[in-house]
């Protein structure tokens, strides 16, 4: 027994001395591994008389039991003191300064449609969104496109593969559909705008196959062609940040709205750059139009009591209009040198209290 209590205390000592998690199981494996001094004991068990098996089994059992709760619980507490040492050194400081890398910068188009939106919500708009794929009814049917519109032909519209119930989906061509889902979901009043992508079979010095939009919709009883030049000419003060804009309706046609214009702002185009809101040149900005009695009919509207006018713009093209910017295809081009140049800080939200660029 003498033995067995100086084996006790010696494991019990080298447990409680151990300093970290491998020291620890080297004890573990001296003492009751395979060959461990307690598990030798074990085998002796075989060579004793029953009686003095009896109590020496228990008294080794009973040692065995009592290290083997002792490493359970200083593996613990090593545990717990490795995790509070690697928190302690693993700690971030966030208000460090970061690494320098180049600079991520908010793409021009994408500042420019977030001025737009900020100015359409200021003067009550909401944004609405709705699918980038399409189908013929949202994108054209309902938007008054005759069957043989040369719109909806493959030079002009992506279409998918058709499917086996013989639909054809689309890369919508303009964000309009989003706001016929707007009119056959929600009862007028309706005051939105609906920015997005767009895509059409178009790639030149002017034209790319993906572009950006921001339409707009306003349906209410009573609304005509002055709230459309009213809402449009305040909508582009804002926009170029000057007083005022002088405006000019030049007769066009979309099937979409009736009548339907084209809408020149004044410029100057004197100095080699376009500056809005003086000068004697004209320059083509949006299109526009009230919404054609068919396209509210086909949305579930009644023409007879309501009225609405439509507008739309090209994003990419008005913010190259504002910030300068001379060539379409460098807003594809990718080159960090001009995102830095043209660039704009993440954090500075257009807001058109505090600024809008
Ligand atoms: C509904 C009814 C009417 C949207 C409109 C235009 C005129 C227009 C072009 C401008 C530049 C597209 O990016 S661009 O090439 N758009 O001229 N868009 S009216 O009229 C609508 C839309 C939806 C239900």
């Amino acid at each position: 027994m003498t033995d067995l209590n100086t084996l006790e205390s010696d494991v019990l000592a080298q447990v409680a001395g151990a300093t970290d998690l491998q020291a620890l199981d080297a004890v573990r494996v001296a003492a009751v591994g395979k060959t461990g001094s307690i598990s030798g004991l074990l085998k002796t068990l075989g060579a004793m008389s029953p009686e003095e098996r009896k109590t020496q089994g228990a008294a080794i059992n009973a040692l065995r039991d009592k290290v083997a709760n002792a490493i359970a619980e200083k593996k613990a507490g090593l545990e717990a003191a490795e995790l509070d040492a690697r928190l302690a050194s693993e700690t971030l400081d966030l208000s460090l300064p970061a690494p320098y890398r180049r600079k991520g910068s908010v793409h021009p188009t994408m500042q420019t449609m977030d001025e737009m939106i900020a100015i359409f919500a200021e003067m009550g708009f909401a944004v609405a969104e709705g699918p980038d794929i399409e189908d013929d009814f949202h994108n054209f049917t309902a938007l008054n496109f005759p069957p043989k519109h040369p719109a909806r032909e493959m030079h002009d519209t992506f279409f998918f593969n058709t499917k086996e119930n013989g639909e054809r989906m689309l890369l919508r061509t303009h964000t309009s559909p989003v706001q016929v889902r707007t009119m056959v979901s929600q009862k007028p009043p309706i005051r939105i705008i609906a920015p997005g992508r767009t895509y059409r079979v178009d790639n030149d010095a002017t034209h790319t196959p993906v572009f950006h939009q921001v339409e707009g919709l306003v349906i209410d009883k009573g609304i005509h062609m002055g709230h459309l030049k009213w809402t449009l000419e305040t909508f582009l003060a804002r926009f170029f940040e000057t007083d005022a804009v002088t405006t000019q309706f030049r007769p066009h046609h979309f099937p979409f709205t009736e009548p339907s214009a084209e809408m020149d702002v004044q410029c100057d185009r004197s100095g080699g750059e376009i500056k809005i809101g003086q000068g004697t040149s004209w320059l083509e900005i949006l299109g526009c139009g009230m919404v054609h009695p068919n396209v509210l009919r086909a949305c579930g509207i009644d023409p007879d009591e309501y009225q609405g006018f439509a507008f739309g713009m090209g994003v990419d093209r008005l913010g190259m209009l504002k910030y300068g910017m001379p060539d379409l295809r460098d807003m594809w081009s990718s080159d960090v040198r001009w995102l830095a140049h043209y660039g704009f800080s993440a954090f500075a939200a257009p807001n058109p209290a505090s600024g809008l660029s």
